[in-house]
């Protein structure tokens, strides 16, 4: 009976978790936060249809740009709190991502992904 009660207790867990996060992040999904000035995100993503979901967590508009092999792709400006979506298809290489409004690349907000 106490093993139920904390496997009920687990699986409530995990619903909190999975409802905090919206949907479970499908496979080929990359998610990236954006603050002043920085891009956080892991530095790897699989090749193939990936999915960058980027959250604005700062007090200024950011965007999200991404180039490298067959990719050269942005979404448009995301305001304070916002989230945008850009799907594109990621070769195996280096891909450089980075926020293009004025300025906010030399401030920090570019960097290196890795596809592989
Ligand atoms: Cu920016």
């Amino acid at each position: 009976m106490k093993k139920y009660a904390a496997l009920l207790a687990l699986l409530a867990f995990v619903s909190v978790l999975a409802a905090g996060l919206g949907t479970a992040a499908p496979q080929g999904t990359v998610m990236v936060k954006e603050t002043n000035f920085k891009i956080i995100m892991a530095g790897t993503a699989k090749a193939g249809s990936t999915t960058f979901v980027v959250k604005n967590a700062s007090n200024l508009p950011h965007d999200f740009a991404i180039k490298g092999p067959g990719v050269s792709k942005k979404t448009p400006k995301i305001k304070p709190g916002g989230t945008a979506r850009l799907t594109v298809t990621l070769r195996k290489g280096k891909y450089q991502v980075w926020c293009s409004v004025s300025g906010h690349s030399s401030l920090g907000m570019k960097r290196t992904i890795s596809a592989v």
